[in-house]
């Protein structure tokens, strides 16, 4: 898949854009299987809420590591996943920073409070804000479910200012309160983006994205493919957070079948 000029527009714009029905009810039915065998693994890369319930399960897209899964690392590797973010980041030159599944359990699945990615990725050492994530639903979203909104247009304010929050089992920087009332009083609307699994969403990293709690009875299970330009990769040392979560293999990532999910079963 390409992106037309049109959408590269309308990324430009908003900073996001949104693919409905890109993968196909088997292709996901193979990722679902996946997520429900990693997520019995008990491993760094698993982090629970504060409940018990699974939270996020990073790094499924290689082939080593307690969290190696065949069809997510062939899923990152499609077409579909991989020409849209080359052409987001301007480069062919384009590796997977981090996944993570976000697996958000019916009423257990807790908030992400608003944040800008780049916010957390420039303390990695990324010096410039050229990055982007592929999400795709693998279970139907609404907003019940803790949908993901995003600002349309508001990776044009730049890179804002973060603290370190704690209040939530993954400890990320996000936007804090009083600026963040400031911003959604003088920007549009945020959009919840919800649709069928297969749906996904392209965003660029200084989007301003947040979600909620999972208040319905079905589990809200996307993943995250975080991409990077290799030429934008930060040097690593002993201060560098885990390959989890800022991956090592800064290898840029091959192009390979479009199908490979279905062939990965
Ligand atoms: O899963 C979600 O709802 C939000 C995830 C998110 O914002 C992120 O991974 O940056």
């Amino acid at each position: 898949m390409l992106l037309t000029p049109d959408q590269l527009a309308q990324y430009e714009r908003d900073g996001f854009l949104v693919f409905p029905g890109l993968f196909s009810r088997q292709e996901i039915a193979v990722l679902r299987r996946e997520v429900a065998r990693l997520s019995g693994i008990e491993s760094e890369e698993v982090v629970r809420e504060h409940t018990g319930g699974v939270r996020t399960i990073f790094r499924v897209h290689e082939t080593d590591g307690a969290t190696r899964s065949a069809p997510f690392r062939a899923l990152v590797r499609t077409p579909r996943v991989l020409r849209p973010v080359r052409q987001a980041l301007g480069t062919d030159e384009v590796y997977v920073y981090h996944t993570k599944i976000n697996t958000k359990p019916a009423i257990e699945g807790t908030v992400w409070q608003w944040h800008q990615d780049y916010g957390s990725w420039m303390r990695d050492g990324c010096k410039r804000p050229d990055m982007a994530t592929f999400n795709v639903m693998m279970t139907d979203t609404n907003e019940m479910g803790g949908a993901l909104y995003i600002i349309p247009g508001s990776h044009k304010l730049g890179r804002i200012e973060p603290f370190y929050d704690e209040s939530t089992a993954y400890k990320f920087w996000a936007i804090p309160k009083a600026r963040m009332i400031e911003v959604l009083k003088s920007s549009p609307p945020p959009v919840a983006v919800t649709g069928e699994a297969g749906t996904c969403v392209l965003f660029h990293c200084n989007v301003l994205h947040a979600s909620g709690h999972n208040l319905s009875a079905d589990d809200r299970w996307h993943i995250y493919i975080s991409c990077n330009a290799v030429a934008n990769a930060p040097r690593f040392g002993p201060t560098s957070r885990p390959d989890w979560v800022v991956s090592r293999n800064t290898r840029a990532l091959p192009l390979e079948d479009d199908d490979g999910v279905l062939k990965a079963a």
